[in-house]
């Protein structure tokens, strides 16, 4: 019921109203699921706005469990960022809350539930609670003919003991904080899905994406994913990277496959040269077929959309950056992750430097200081790590330095090190957590304070 303004009980209307509520999605022709939305709608009501505007979101629960709505990317304080650990109120069962906070940074930002679900894989990020927001620039030059909204899902999650993840190690990784012993103890459960989407439809069952010879179309990815890591591509197209997670990157490159991460949003400009119908699709053939794709289709053009392998390219974040100098940090936080394998029935936990979640002393932060966080994954899945409330800069990825390109969320590859840089500018309780569900719910989570 986005645009539609109800009276609140304060008085004054809210500028978005979202009602979280059992609902139906109907991703094709008969297969049609239950899930949680908001206001009816998968994704949600897109949520767009002009920079600093101070907004006025409520948020009614018609559900019968507490529910948390993160703005996730939005530079707001604690208290509305829509995280138990961090202190932001519940909104009740059967209640209603009202979020108020000013519209900031630019750029493609997103809403989802924030709620732990642990093994009831119908809660959180499981289900159809997520939503686009738009954060306008005011010198924003719209160098574009059409803007599309692009979510990456899977629907149906179940435990198994298969990692549906699971891509081929490449040899040539550095995989710099592989242990010289490998571990042998059994893996425990990981979360798989029968069913893949973009936003609400299976390929081939929406509307595909109409396009004329020539068109700049603007996508904005996001992957909303509770599990999977994603690689797409158009067949025949480039994508030209202009932002990730929503912040304009200093060296924007053609690419012609897209890696993104959940929790992660890439956008990139897609220059459309090649008549045709055409699959922009998922490059595993099992998660294509499961339906993670979208038609584009050219004015004219009859023929079966097509999918053909993109050439072989690696995803590197740090060709979007500089090769400037960092700062010198003020201090460097070395955090370590490493798995406690569950065993065959079992779910994995994970340690944040020897510890699962919570911890008996939070990392602290100094208003203004400038810290360096060194991420050593040590095992071997990959995790899109992801900072509420801040913004930070990727420094090196695996050795690889890069500059001036601003995350909030960054993906670690199985024994891989990322490390960034965060300037300390928003008092109040941060999480910091894997954005993988089933990650965060069993110990991959960590608090910062200021001190
Ligand atoms: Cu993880």
């Amino acid at each position: 019921m986005t645009g539609t303004r109800e009276p609140n009980a304060t008085g004054r209307a809210a500028d978005f109203t979202l009602r979280i509520a059992p609902m139906l999605v109907e991703l094709a022709p008969q297969v049609v699921i239950s899930t949680i939305g908001y206001s009816n709608k998968v994704p949600g009501p897109l949520l767009r706005v002009r920079e600093g505007r101070r907004i006025t979101v409520d948020v009614v629960n018609d559900t019968d469990v507490p529910e948390y709505v993160h703005w996730h990317g939005l530079l707001v304080p604690s208290e509305v960022d829509g995280a138990e650990e961090e202190g932001t109120p519940p909104v009740l069962p059967h209640g209603r809350r009202r979020y108020q906070f000013v519209a900031r940074p630019a750029g493609s930002r997103w809403y989802h539930s924030h709620t732990a679900a642990m093994m009831d894989l119908h809660r959180g990020a499981y289900t159809g609670q997520f939503g686009f927001f738009m954060i306008d620039s005011a010198n924003d030059p719209g160098l574009y003919d059409q803007e599309v909204f692009l979510a990456l899902r899977e629907w149906e999650y179940y435990l198994s003991t298969v990692d549906q993840d699971e891509m081929a190690a490449d040899p040539n990784d550095p995989m710099p904080e592989k242990p010289a012993k490998p571990d042998f103890r059994q893996n425990g459960l990981e979360v798989s899905a029968p069913l893949y989407s973009i936003n609400d439809k299976l390929l081939g069952a929406g509307e595909p994406l109409r396009v004329r010879p020539g068109q700049r179309v603007l996508m904005h990815l996001l992957n909303a994913s509770a599990a999977q890591i994603h690689r797409v591509a158009l067949p025949g197209h480039k994508f030209q990277v202009i932002a990730l997670d929503g912040n304009s990157v200093p060296a924007p490159q053609s690419v012609d496959v897209i890696e993104i991460a959940p929790g992660e949003r890439v956008d990139a400009i897609v220059e459309m040269n090649q008549p045709g119908v055409w699959i922009l699709g998922e490059l595993r053939d099992v998660a294509r077929q499961s339906g993670m794709g979208i038609v584009v289709e050219y004015a004219n053009q009859q023929e079966r959309a097509r999918w053909t392998p993109p050439p072989k390219s690696r995803w590197d974040h740090t060709i979007f950056g500089t090769t400037a100098p960092h700062p010198a940090p003020d201090q460097t936080i070395d955090m370590v992750f490493e798995k406690v394998p569950g065993g065959p029935n079992g779910i994995n936990h994970w340690l944040v430097n020897g510890k699962e979640y919570p911890h008996e002393r939070e990392f602290l932060l100094r208003k203004g200081g400038r810290y360096r966080l060194v991420f050593h994954n040590r095992s071997d899945d990959s995790h899109p790590l992801h900072m509420h409330r801040h913004l930070f800069e990727l420094v090196e990825l695996n050795g690889k330095p890069t500059a001036g390109i601003k995350k909030d969320t960054v993906i670690v590859p199985a024994f891989g090190r990322a490390t960034v840089d965060l300037v300390a500018d928003q008092p109040g309780l941060t999480l910091f957590h894997c954005h993988i569900q089933h990650h965060m719910d069993f110990g991959f989570m960590a608090l910062f304070r200021y001190a």
